[in-house]
């Protein structure tokens, strides 16, 4: 089941709720920062395939509710171009990125329909400045994701799960960032391939144990197991839904969500290939061209 094929292409506008980037970035009525211009910077990067200098370092009011608006900002760009929101992306899951960012939770960027690349199309590197690519589960769901969510009821909402790889592409020069920086930079989403199988969850003896083996022209670079994302992948999908309900948004029934990197990232490279064997799941190999 393969339900966001063959890549790209707009599915039809849409707005993401509560998208105010203007409401943050004021204190006492003076202007501080404004989220509408870091998206606009953003976009540019993006577009131009050219890498820019993280604005934490140029702003010490530069807050998470204010990454988040330009987040939104920059989300609403491409909604505006139309494409379609199909979903989200956890970031930061995992202990190892999380200690190397010196954080102790995860963050959530938005899907949009172009950023679904199609099974077995290679990606092409000059859509992205410095794309690196990762492991990761994502989550069909079959139903809305009703607060409080937990690990069982993130299972109950969904339909079926996918073995899937996340294209990451900082807009930042040398993938370099605070929390802040990369909140809204949408995460660092590039693109995402969906795996061949899907399985309900009832189909799988224990999500924690779906492995993962890398290998990049061939060589095993990499292994891991998916409780490396929050102990488990429908965690860090209950971690969001709860934090969504608390900004005013919510998972809805068909949104995709990829739960974040079970493998670190590697980068991407012309005439190279990195494949990603799931246990169950089917591979996906990504070739860069
Ligand atoms: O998918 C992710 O983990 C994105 C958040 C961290 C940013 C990055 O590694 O580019
Ligand atoms: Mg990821």
């Amino acid at each position: 089941m393969q339900p966001f094929g063959p890549c790209v292409g707009p599915y039809g506008a849409a707005t993401i709720p509560a998208c105010d980037p203007h409401r943050a970035g004021h204190a006492g009525g003076v202007q501080v920062i404004d989220p509408q211009d870091i998206a606009d910077e953003l976009i540019v990067a993006e577009r131009e395939r050219k890498a820019i200098g993280q604005f934490s370092e140029q702003d010490p009011d530069f807050d998470l509710d204010t990454a988040y608006r330009a987040q939104q900002a920059f989300v609403q760009s491409k909604l505006d171009a139309g494409e379609r929101l199909v979903g989200y992306k956890l970031g930061l899951t995992s202990r190892n990125k999380q200690v190397a960012m010196g954080v102790d939770s995860p963050l959530y960027g938005r899907v949009t329909s172009g950023m679904i690349c199609g099974y077995g199309e290679p990606v092409q590197l000059d859509r992205f400045i410095h794309p690196r690519v990762e492991s990761e589960i994502a989550f069909l769901l079959a139903r809305d994701v009703e607060p409080p969510a937990t690990v069982i009821s993130v299972l109950a909402a969904t339909d079926v799960i996918f073995g899937a790889v996340d294209i990451l592409d900082s807009r930042y020069e040398g993938f370099k960032f605070a929390l802040t920086d990369v909140v809204a930079d949408n995460a660092s989403a590039g693109g995402f391939y969906l795996g061949p199988i899907a399985r309900r969850p009832d189909e799988v003896a224990d999500l924690r144990l779906i492995g993962c083996v890398v290998r990049v022209s061939g060589d095993v670079v990499m292994t891991a197991a998916s409780a490396a994302v929050m102990g488990h992948p429908a965690a860090s999908v209950a971690w969001l839904a709860n934090q969504l309900a608390a900004e005013g948004e919510g998972l809805k029934a068909g949104q995709l969500v990829f739960s974040g990197g079970v493998t670190a990232p590697v980068p991407v490279e012309t005439g190279g290939s990195v494949t990603f064997e799931f246990d169950g799941l089917g591979s996906i190999e990504v070739a860069g061209v």
